[in-house]
């Protein structure tokens, strides 16, 4: 196995650990020997043993005088477990291959520390497909004082997330209907406008393949604080918890009516203000579902890192409702592209992934 074949393996890998990992990255390694691959492993949750430890006690003796392809630099800090260069060192580990260069300040610098005892190391391969993985680990350790933003949206090949009725299920298939619940776990928040809490009445709930490590918060954003008492996200509030971002004016009977469900309560003028109570409150990903006006300011305002657009094989029409409300027209010369991350069929639907260049 060459080092490009071990590093897609390990990224594949890697991705056994999401819903279960944060606010660690994710983390898949190889051990390669003689051109066999002789262990593998990743870091399968928080606070346990990360990718290349993992790798290396499935490789046992044989990781002696082998390659090490690991998707991040190996740490060299003793954080809930002790330092991934250690374990190199110890396992005899002649030479390692790693994608992207660690951020965490404490945990940085293993490259080095390797290098000193004696074991080649090189870096970069396939950096940018690790970065995109681990975007809300790099997102963390950046200087956005706000969460990592994702907006995913199911539409019509003409850009409808509704029909004129305001009927949205299901625009998508099942299929990208699983994805979206796999989504969902990798995330801190899961957000939805008042709007779509009362045409949709979504739970928010992850009911997928993967059963996330913490249940990821509820956020209703409702200026006016108007949810229906009834809506499935205020009827659960006790059960999973739920903040819903209302307005500097919102009537205060309604929020005490919110709060007397079980709801926590954050008041902000702005988009931008909620997002950075958010992230002073410990959310450090939100991934927001919805509707189409929430969409569309929030890309209006530049606060959407990630764009998933799952679009599904059929036409809305005049009268539907768009997928990004009323996002100001722009002119073609100066528009934002945005860089495509993934594209993907799920079923019958094309899933397209776009990051904030
Ligand atoms: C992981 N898993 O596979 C690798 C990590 O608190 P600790 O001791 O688990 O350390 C977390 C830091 O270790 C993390 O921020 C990252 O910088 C580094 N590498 N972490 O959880 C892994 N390789
Ligand atoms: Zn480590």
């Amino acid at each position: 196995m060459d080092d490009r074949t071990a590093m897609e393996r390990a990224i594949a890998l890697a991705w056994r650990g999401w819903g279960r990992t944060a606010a660690n990255p994710l983390v898949g390694a190889v051990v390669v020997k003689e051109g066999l691959v002789v262990g593998e492993g990743f870091h399968a949750e928080y606070g346990g043993p990360h990718g290349e430890v993992a790798a290396l006690a499935a490789a046992g003796a044989a990781a002696r005088g082998a390659d090490l392809i690991v998707t991040l630099e190996p740490c060299r800090h003793h954080g809930k477990t002790p330092p991934c260069t250690a374990a190199i060192l110890r396992a005899g580990v002649r030479r390692v291959v790693f994608a992207a260069p660690d951020v965490d300040p404490q945990a940085r610098g293993g490259a080095e520390q390797l290098r000193r005892d004696g074991v080649t190391v090189e870096s970069g391969l396939l950096a940018d497909e690790v970065r995109r993985q681990n975007a809300l680990f790099f997102h963390r350790h950046g200087d956005a004082r706000r969460p990592f933003v994702a907006l995913k949206l199911a539409m019509s090949l003409d850009g409808r997330i509704a029909d004129r009725s305001g009927c949205a299920r299901w625009v998508s298939g099942a299929e990208a209907r699983e994805w979206v619940h796999w989504l969902r776990a990798g995330y801190d928040a899961l957000a939805v406008a008042a709007g779509t809490a009362r045409a949709d009445d979504p739970a928010l709930t992850v009911r997928g393949p993967v059963t996330p490590l913490r249940a990821p918060l509820r956020v209703l954003f409702d200026r006016r604080a108007e949810v229906p008492l009834a809506a499935q996200l205020v009827a659960t509030a006790r059960e999973v918890p739920t903040l819903v971002v209302v307005g500097p004016d919102a009537p205060a009977d309604r929020r005490r009516a919110l709060e007397t469900a079980g709801a926590e309560l954050l008041a902000a003028g702005s988009y931008t203000e909620a997002l950075e109570a958010l992230w002073a409150r410990g959310v450090a990903s939100v991934l927001v579902e919805g509707g189409g006006v929430l969409a569309g300011r929030l890309i209006e305002e530049d606060l959407v890192d990630r764009l998933h657009a799952v679009v599904a094989p059929l036409l809305l029409g005049e009268g539907a409702v768009g997928a990004f409300g009323a996002l100001p027209g722009a002119a073609l010369a100066y528009v934002r592209r945005w860089r495509v991350a993934e594209r993907r069929a799920l079923g019958d639907d094309q899933l397209l992934t776009l990051d904030r260049i």
